[in-house]
C-alpha cells in the first residue's frame, strides 16, 4: 500500500532549485569534517504530529485531509500508518523516527488488551524497519492525554495512578528495547502543579525521582541499554512543569541521584517558553555532560505557547549545530523534528514540504556552523576574552589555589586593575551574518 507514488524519493537539486520537493542544502552524502552530514544531523520524525496530528485547536475542528485516516477500523488504521511513516521516512531519506505508545496503536478497554493490540503493530514496525534498515531514535509513553492522568501520572495524589503509569512505562520500555531504540524519553507530560494550594509539592518530587528510579532499575533488568532523557519544559499543560529547564532538571537529577543515568532531550520551543534562547539550554547541558538529544522546531515568540512549527531559521538551526559540533557531536541522540504543519497545510503533501523544509534549514545551519567551527573565531575570541585566567592570580584562581585573604592581599597594593576590555557584541553577531552569506 503506498501514498506517495506520485512523488519520487527527495534528491538534493542544490539551493537554485524551485522544485518543491527537492532539497536546496540537505545533501546526505556531503562530508563534513570528515563525517556525511546525514550523521551529523540524524534527522528524526516524530510519529505524534505526523502521523496523528488532525490540525485541531481550541477553536477549531480537524483540517488535515489524509486517506488512511479514513479507515474507519482503529486497529486497520494504526497497522496502515505504520505504512504511512516508513514511506515518508524513506522519501526523505530519515534514517530515525520516535513514537509514544498511544501514538502507534489505540488505547482499548484494559491495559492488558491495550498491550496486545500495542504488539500487534509493534510487530508491523519491527517489519518495516527490518525491510528499511530505518531506526528507533526513542520511545517514550504518554501519560497525559487520558483522563486518568488529570492530576498527573508519577506525580499524581492517586497512589493507583502512579501504579497505572508504571505498568505503561513498563510496557513502553520493553517494546523500546524490542525495537532496539537508541534511547527513552520522559517528557513531563502533565507532572507538574495548576496551584500550589492543593500541592504536595515535595511528595510529588520525591514520587517522581521515585519513578525514574524504577524505570532505570527495570531498563537493567531486561538489559535495555539505550540512554534515559527528560525533556524539559516550563509550563503547558500545567501551569508549572516540574521539568522547567535544563538548569531547573539538571539540579533535580543531581539532587536524587539520577546524573549518572539520565541526559537531555531539548526542544527549541521549551526552551523560549522559559524564556531562554536555545543556545542558552544546550550550552548549559553541553558544558554539564547532559546534552543528549535535540527536539528541532519553533516557537512563535509572539505567541506564548508551544506551537511547534517546522524550523525554517538558519539563524536558530546554525546555533544549534553549532553547540552539537562544539560538544564533538550526537552520540545515541539526533534531530527529532518535534513539529507540526500548520492546520492549513493540510494536503498530505504538505508533510513532505515541511520535513524537507526542515531538514533543509538544519543542513544550512550544519555547514555554516561548521566553517565557524572550523576556523574557530569565536573560540579565539573567548580564549582572548578570558586570557586573564591563564596567568598570574587568574591562573591561581582557576586553580583554586588562594581565597579571599590572598586576593585581598593582592588587590590592597595594586593602584590599577587591568584595564577592562569591549565585549564586541556587534561585532561578533556580524560574523554570523559573514559565515551565513560568505
Ligand atoms: C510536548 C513534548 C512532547 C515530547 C514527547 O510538548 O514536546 O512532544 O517530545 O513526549
Ligand atoms: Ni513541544
Ligand atoms: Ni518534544
Amino acid at each position: 500500500m503506498h501514498f506517495y507514488d506520485h512523488i519520487p524519493k527527495i534528491q538534493y537539486e542544490g539551493s537554485k532549485s524551485l522544485n518543491p520537493f527537492a532539497f536546496k542544502y540537505y545533501d546526505p552524502k556531503e562530508m563534513i569534517f570528515g563525517k556525511p552530514m546525514k550523521d551529523h544531523l540524524k534527522f528524526s520524525l516524530a510519529y505524534w504530529h505526523t502521523l496523528t496530528g488532525e490540525g485541531i485547536d481550541p477553536f477549531g475542528k480537524a483540517t488535515m485531509e489524509r486517506e488512511w485516516d479514513t479507515i474507519t477500523d482503529p486497529i486497520e488504521r494504526a497497522k496502515v500508518r505504520v505504512k504511512v511513516a516508513f514511506e515518508l521516512m524513506e522519501k526523505l531519506g530519515m534514517e530515525y523516527f520516535c513514537f509514544h505508545d498511544r501514538d502507534i496503536a489505540p488505547e482499548q478497554e484494559t491495559l492488558a488488551e491495550t498491550n496486545r493490540v500495542l504488539d500487534e503493530i509493534v510487530a508491523v514496525i519491527e517489519q518495516e524497519m527490518k525491510r528499511t534498515q530505518i531506526k528507533l531514535l526513542w520511545g517514550t509513553a504518554n501519560l497525559f492525554a487520558n483522563k486518568r492522568f488529570v492530576n498527573g501520572a508519577s506525580t499524581s495524589p492517586n497512589a493507583d495512578v502512579f501504579a497505572y503509569s508504571a505498568a505503561q512505562v513498563k510496557k513502553a520500555l520493553e517494546i523500546t528495547h524490542r525495537l532496539n531504540g537508541a534511547g527513552y524519553v520522559f517528557w513531563g507530560g502533565r507532572e507538574g502543579y495548576e496551584t500550589l494550594l492543593n500541592t504536595d509539592m515535595k511528595l510529588e518530587l520525591d514520587n517522581f525521582a521515585r519513578f525514574l528510579h524504577m524505570a532505570v532499575d527495570y531498563a537493567k533488568e531486561i538489559g535495555f541499554l539505550g540512554q534515559f532523557y527528560i525533556e524539559p519544559k516550563p509550563k503547558e499543560p500545567t501551569k508549572h512543569q516540574y521539568d522547567f529547564d535544563s538548569a531547573t532538571v539538571i539540579s533535580f537529577l543531581h539532587q536524587y541521584g539520577l546524573d549518572k543515568d539520565f541526559k537531555l532531550n531539548i526542544e527549541t520551543n521549551h526552551a523560549t517558553l522559559a524564556t531562554h534562547t536555545m543556545n542558552h539550554e544546550l550550552r548549559l547541558a553541553a558544558d554539564n555532560g547532559f546534552l543528549g538529544s535535540i527536539d528541532a522546531n519553533q516557537g512563535d515568540l509572539l505567541l506564548g505557547w508551544d506551537t511547534d512549527q517546522f524550523p525554517t531559521s538558519i539563524v536558530d538551526a546554525t546555533l544549534v549545530m553549532y553547540e552539537v559540533l562544539r560538544m564533538g557531536g550526537f552520540t545515541t541522540g539526533g534531530l527529532n523534528f518535534d513539529a507540526k504543519v500548520r492546520r492549513a497545510s493540510f494536503t498530505k503533501d504538505d508533510l513532505l514540504i515541511a520535513h524537507i523544509a526542515g531538514m533543509d534549514t538544519y543542513a544550512a545551519g550544519l555547514r555554516i556552523a561548521a566553517k565557524l567551527w572550523k576556523d574557530q573565531v569565536l573560540e579565539t575570541n573567548l580564549k582572548q576574552r578570558y586570557r586573564s585566567y591563564t596567568q598570574g592570580i587568574g591562573k591561581d584562581i582557576v586553580e583554586n589555589k588562594v581565597g579571599f585573604k590572598e586576593l585581598s592581599a593582592y588587590v590592597m597594593n595594586k593602584n590599577t586593575l587591568e584595564p577592562n576590555e569591549p565585549g564586541k557584541q556587534e561585532w561578533l553577531e556580524s560574523i554570523i551574518n559573514q559565515y551565513m552569506i560568505g
